[in-house]
C-alpha cells in the first residue's frame, strides 16, 4: 500500500491520466469517484454539474441510458459530459468491462454506437481473454491519437465474484506488460507492488451505511478501504445518487474519502 501522497505519484506516475487524475485529486482534495448509475440523461448531466467540485472522476454506464428524453443524441450527451468534465476537472470513466479478443475489442471500444474511446478517458477489461485484451484497447487510442488508459478487473466487490488472490496476481503480471497504458486496478485492496511501480486502484462497493444491497453487492466504508486497504479512488453510487440531498452527501463521502487518505499517508 502507498503511503506516498497523491501530489508526489502525480510527478511520477508512468500513465499520461494517471498523473492527471493524481495531481487533479490532490488540487480538489477529493479521491471520490460518483458512479453515475441512472438512466435519464439530463438527470446525469445536472448531477454531475452539482457533485462536480466534489468528484474527481466520474463512472458511467452508457448502456442504460435509452436517449428517448433529450438529449436524444449520444453525441449530444457525451459533448455535454465532456464539457462538463472540463468545467470541473473531473475524468470521464465509462465502466464498460471489455472482455473479448483483441480484434473484437477495437471495435467495440472505437466504434458501435457509443464511441467510448472518443470520450472517456478510462475504461475497464476483464483479463479473462490474456494481454491481447490490453494491445486491441491501446490500439484504438493510439490510432484515435488520444490519451487514454485502462483498468484492469483484479477482484469485483460482489459476493462470490472469482477475482482476487491468484487471480488478481496473475492480473497483475498481465498489466506489467504495458504500465504506459495500464493505469491500475478495480480492486477491493492495494496490489503488491515492485519498487519503481504505482498502482491506481479505484474500488466500488462502498457505502457509509449499507452492507449489501440483496443482490449480491459488498459494501464497506471509505475508512476501511482508504486507510485500511490501501486504495485510492473509493466509487460510490446509490449512496449518493439515491440520497435526498445528493450534492451534500456527495460532500460527506469526499470528506470521508479525503480524511482516510490522509490519516493513511500520516500512518
Ligand atoms: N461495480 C461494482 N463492483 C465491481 C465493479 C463495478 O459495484 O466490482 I468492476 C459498479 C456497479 C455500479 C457501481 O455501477 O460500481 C456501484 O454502485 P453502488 O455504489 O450503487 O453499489
Amino acid at each position: 500500500m502507498s503511503s506516498r501522497t497523491y501530489e508526489s505519484r502525480a510527478r511520477t506516475h508512468p500513465t499520461a491520466i494517471g498523473r492527471t487524475l493524481l495531481s487533479l485529486m490532490a488540487a480538489k482534495k477529493t479521491n471520490l469517484c460518483v458512479s453515475v448509475d441512472i438512466t435519464d440523461a439530463a438527470t446525469i448531466l445536472s448531477l454531475l454539474d452539482a457533485v462536480g467540485p466534489s468528484i474527481c472522476v466520474a463512472k458511467t454506464h452508457i448502456d442504460i441510458i435509452p436517449f428517448s428524453n433529450s438529449p436524444s443524441s449520444i453525441a449530444e450527451f457525451t459533448a455535454a459530459l465532456s464539457a462538463l468534465a472540463e468545467k470541473h476537472n473531473f475524468l470521464i470513466f465509462e465502466d464498460r468491462k471489455f472482455a473479448d479478443i483483441g480484434s473484437t475489442v477495437k471495435a467495440q471500444y472505437g466504434g458501435g454506437v457509443y464511441n467510448i474511446a472518443k470520450w472517456a478517458h478510462i475504461t475497464n477489461a476483464h483479463s479473462v481473454p490474456g494481454p491481447g485484451i490490453v494491445a486491441g484497447l491501446k490500439e484504438v487510442a493510439e490510432e484515435l491519437g488520444v490519451t487514454r488508459a485502462l483498468l484492469m478487473l483484479g477482484e469485483m466487490s460482489s459476493k462470490g465474484n472469482l477475482g482476487g488472490g491468484e487471480y488478481l496476481a496473475k492480473t497483475l503480471e498481465m498489466a506489467r506488460g504495458d504500465t504506459e497504458f495500464v493505469m491500475g486496478f478495480i480492486a477491493q485492496c492495494a496490489v503488491d507492488t515492485r519498487e519503481g511501480e504505482d498502482w491506481i486502484v479505484m474500488t466500488p462497493g462502498v457505502d457509509l451505511g449499507r452492507k449489501g444491497d440483496g443482490l449480491g453487492q459488498q459494501y464497506n466504508t471509505p475508512d476501511r478501504v482508504v486507510r485500511e486497504k490501501g486504495c485510492d479512488v473509493i466509487i460510490v453510487g446509490r449512496g449518493i445518487i439515491g440520497a435526498e440531498d445528493k450534492v451534500a452527501k456527495a460532500e460527506e463521502y469526499r470528506k470521508a474519502g479525503w480524511e482516510a487518505y490522509e490519516k493513511r499517508v500520516a500512518e
